[in-house]
């Protein structure tokens, strides 16, 4: 998910400080709120990309072609059994991300980073760094056997979703000096994540959900994010071309070796398209080639979804459709809560924040490709613990970072941490903030929620919502039909 949202763009001249010294310099360059239809739209590089192309209603070619699960002898994958038909572009894709698994997040799993004793243990990156190889590789290896099992495949289908997003960081990635040019080692990262996906594609497959793969850490972090592995200010993953094609040499390897367990390949999580110096021109260039390298490596029916890199989605006209590619999805990510603007807004004023940005998003698929909205959630605060990273505060409460010119919000208190703590007006409001961006997903080709779980962030949690009560056991439930018009 993302720390930093488009609300970056004003925030930043109230202090980009700690670990997040970033876009300093882009303030002046964004306006926030109405992001996406105010972005100028940079031309594509690619001028034989017809906008005005609609992929989705008059060219037949992605949904034409099934999916496929023809056999791969470089695969330790178990045999796949057909998921029930899905098409894109007509199917809507309802989900949830398995955050915080393969990839830490603090605020997901807290008990695993108090168990370091280490206030420096602050991503998977410095897990890596200052514990020794055995009791770090204990740490995560309990983790990865725990935090996603079958019984959450069960509870995901039950639920009724049809796909999981699952995050996924370079460093967990076997590649082979065969595999690349470039170096292979993933220091000081702590390698051995990957069985356990290859494990979980299987158990997707026994109860039909679809997978999304999505690179969300990569060779010198994307966006310095601690949700890349890797909190920094400088994230150097655009800086350096080494870093960029092994990229995309572990895409075409994910392809290869589990390209048939897996209806979509997201080539990389967030990259942070508002830096400056090329960083934005370098993710064009990418989704090109990791495009490139997925058709070369695998079937056609793979599905290869990009995202607007916080440029908004206009930004992205006429770029990677049909006819230069096709089967394209467009990943744009929704949260309200990281600058004072959002929280500002009230519940009703969230609802409909959410309602007016479906214009520009449904404008956009249909003179483009499918476009799903990949990450959004329940919350409304910036509450939950470590939610801007481990030891930081929380804007809502004004104990983000002092040097911050934080304006207080109001009491965390029961906005967060376990449901047993929410109102029932809170709980009402969360029903109905899940159900309106589920409309405004739908309304387009898909939602997928972040997250299944999180150990102490209810709000967060799609398995709690379900628990609770405000998520229904059936997405198609309408407790508020027609709440956008
Ligand atoms: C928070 O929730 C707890 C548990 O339900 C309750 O006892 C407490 O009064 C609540 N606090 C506030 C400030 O509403
Ligand atoms: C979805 O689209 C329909 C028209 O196609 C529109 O009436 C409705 O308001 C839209 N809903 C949302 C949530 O945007
Ligand atoms: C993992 C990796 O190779 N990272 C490299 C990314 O680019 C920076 C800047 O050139 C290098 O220092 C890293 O080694």
């Amino acid at each position: 998910m993302r720390l930093l949202p488009l609300g970056v763009f004003l925030l930043c001249q109230n202090n980009f400080f700690g670990s997040f010294g970033v876009a300093a310099t882009q303030c002046r360059l964004k306006s926030p709120g109405k992001v996406l239809a105010n972005v100028p739209a940079t031309p594509p590089s690619n001028p034989s990309n017809g906008v005005g192309t609609p992929q989705s209603s008059t060219v037949p070619p992605s949904s034409s072609i099934p999916p496929s699960f023809s056999s791969n002898p470089g695969s330790a994958a178990p045999t796949p059994s057909p998921a029930p038909d899905f098409v894109y572009g007509n199917d809507k894709i309802r989900g949830v991300n398995l955050g915080g698994w393969l990839v830490l997040e603090p605020w997901i799993t807290p008990s695993v980073f108090e168990s370091t004793n280490n206030d420096a243990i602050v991503d998977e990156y410095t897990l890596g760094q200052y514990l020794d190889t055995k009791t770090a590789l204990d740490i995560l290896q309990r983790h990865w056997e725990t935090w996603i099992t079958e019984e959450d495949f069960v509870a995901i289908k039950a639920a009724g979703l049809n796909h999981v997003r699952i995050p996924l960081g370079y460093w967990s990635v076997p590649l082979t000096s065969a595999d690349t040019d470039g170096p292979t080692h993933v220091d000081p990262y702590i390698p051995g994540g990957w069985p356990y996906l290859v494990k979980a594609l299987g158990w997707a497959k026994k109860h039909s959900i679809r997978v999304i793969i999505d690179i969300h850490g990569a060779p010198g972090s994307q966006n310095g994010y601690d949700n890349s592995g890797h909190r920094t200010s400088n994230p150097q993953w655009a800086d350096n071309p080494a870093n960029v094609s092994r990229t995309v040499d572990t895409l075409r390897f994910i392809t290869k070796s589990i390209g048939d367990m897996v209806d979509v390949i997201e080539l990389l999580n967030e990259p942070a398209g508002f830096r400056g110096g090329g960083f934005s021109q370098t993710v064009r260039q990418f989704w090109s080639d990791g495009y490139d390298a997925v058709r070369e490596a695998g079937d056609a029916g793979i599905k290869v979804m990009i995202g607007d890199a916080f440029l908004g989605v206009q930004n992205w006209n006429g770029f990677l459709a049909y006819p230069r590619a096709q089967g394209v999805l467009m990943d744009f990510h929704e949260y309200q809560i990281f600058s004072d603007l959002e929280l500002d807004r009230s519940f009703d004023e969230h609802v409909k924040f959410a309602c007016n940005y479906w214009d520009s998003l449904s404008a956009y698929e249909s003179s483009n490709i499918w476009t799903i909205i990949g990450e959004w959630s329940n919350a409304v605060t910036d509450c939950a613990k470590w939610l801007n990273g481990r030891g930081v505060g929380s804007r809502w409460d004004g104990t983000w970072y002092s040097s911050a010119n934080s304006q207080y919000h109001g009491s965390c208190t029961n906005f967060t941490g376990s449901y047993a703590g929410f109102s029932g007006s809170y709980k009402a409001f969360l029903r109905k903030y899940w159900e309106v961006q589920v409309e405004v997903g739908e309304n387009i080709s898909g939602w997928v929620f972040w997250t299944w779980k999180a150990e102490n962030a209810d709000e967060w949690s799609y398995q709690k919502g379900l628990e609770g009560g405000w998520i229904p056991h059936d997405p198609t439930d309408r407790k508020y039909p027609g709440i956008c018009s």
